[in-house]
């Protein structure tokens, strides 16, 4: 098997919708088509087309989610998803998702979750753990254990990866629509879920929309990672530091003063290079912040963003650093490694995600 898809790997910044395999869409493309719904070959051409700019990717994403936006569907794509993600050896998946509400299908925020959840359980390629933290014990959770534990029973080992997930909030909501999906993530919080995400086109929204939902989650203990400096808005960037989230994604338009403040701060950054390169964020490769924050020895973590829109993969990534910084296989082992003390999730899972990583430190040698 190829060396990078051999790599345990941590994926902490996936969203569920851009995570979708082609053939799925075009599969649900094709379906909406035949019942008048949407103009296939219209649709076919937006999904199989591959540079996008960052204002086409969210048309996108609008497309996709009429595509995806029933329970039927958002259950097939978790599955989906979460078994793709472990063919190539994702050992820990922090799956983040916007709660959608979609009167026509009766869909709220709370039912497009439980279709989520629906979706996790359904894997059947790979052993799910989900949720196995002991200070949440609940008796919710009885029917999920189960799930972490169903292999061990025939004695067939099974490859593992451990589930959580994020919730994401849209740029786009208002702070009442973001309070309720905070609210919705501490009443699940037995079931995996382990933080906020703010995400969604940058250009829309204000930061204070966003700010007392966000500061309430983070009272009530949950992590949050915020899409910060995507584009260039230097204000927003210095507030979103000042609020102090668990971790960062993307940090594409920093200028000094921003770079010194988040390495003083030593916020943990999700680098996600090919999305970067594909909406033109950055403009090569070459130039991209994850030399200097790499070099200077600062927490990053490498993830795919939107693995089906941008046509990536986790190990497309490392392979991508790899051979773009020039950097060894054994410094990539250990920044695959490294992501483990920026996961949401509790000690219990990280102790056994070190043992992971020391067995296939010896087969990787
Ligand atoms: C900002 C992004 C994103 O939540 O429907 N999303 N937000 N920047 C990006 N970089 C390209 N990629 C994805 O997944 C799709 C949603 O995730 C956010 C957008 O809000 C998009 O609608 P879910 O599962």
């Amino acid at each position: 098997m190829d060396w990078w898809v051999s790599l345990p790997k941590v994926e902490l910044h996936a969203h569920l919708n851009g995570s979708i395999r082609d053939s799925t869409l075009l599969e649900l493309a094709r379906e909406l088509g035949d019942r008048g719904l949407v103009c296939f070959p219209d649709v076919e051409c937006v999904i199989l087309k591959h540079d996008r700019s960052l204002t086409e990717v969210f048309k996108l994403f609008d497309l996709i989610h009429i595509l995806t936006t029933d329970h039927e569907t958002v259950t097939r794509i978790t599955k989906e998803v979460i078994e793709d993600f472990a063919a190539e050896n994702v050992v820990y998946l922090e799956l983040r998702t916007t709660p959608k509400k979609n009167a026509s299908k009766g869909m709220t925020k709370k039912s497009y979750m439980e279709a989520v959840l629906e979706g996790i359980r359904a894997v059947n390629t790979v052993e799910v753990d989900i949720f196995s933290e002991p200070n949440f014990d609940c008796p919710a959770n009885a029917g999920i254990y189960a799930r972490s534990d169903g292999c061990a029973r025939n004695g067939t080992a099974k490859k593992k990866i451990y589930v959580r997930l994020l919730l994401s909030i849209d740029r786009r909501e208002t702070t009442e629509a973001a309070m309720e999906t905070v609210k919705l993530a501490l009443e699940m919080r037995h079931l995996g879920v382990v933080g906020i995400d703010l995400s969604g086109n940058p250009v829309i929204g204000e930061w204070l929309t966003f700010l007392p939902a966000l500061e309430f989650a983070k009272e009530q203990g949950l992590l949050i990672t915020l899409h910060c400096g995507e584009v260039p808005n230097q204000v927003e960037i210095h507030a979103m530091l000042d609020f102090l989230p668990a971790r960062i994604g993307h940090a594409c338009c920093f200028g000094e003063e921003e770079w010194a403040k988040l390495k003083s701060l030593k916020i943990p950054v999700e680098i996600c290079l090919t999305s970067n390169i594909k909406t033109e964020t950055i403009s090569s490769v070459d130039i991209h912040h994850f030399a200097d924050l790499y070099n200077s020895g600062h927490p990053i973590v490498l993830c795919t963003d939107d693995s089906g829109v941008f046509s990536t993969s986790v190990s497309g990534e490392y392979s991508l650093a790899s051979s773009s910084f020039g950097i060894q296989k054994r410094e990539m082992f250990q920044l695959a490694r490294n992501a483990v003390n920026f996961i949401f999730a509790g000690n219990k899972v990280k102790l056994e995600l070190e043992q992971v990583f020391d067995l296939a430190a010896k087969s990787l040698e």
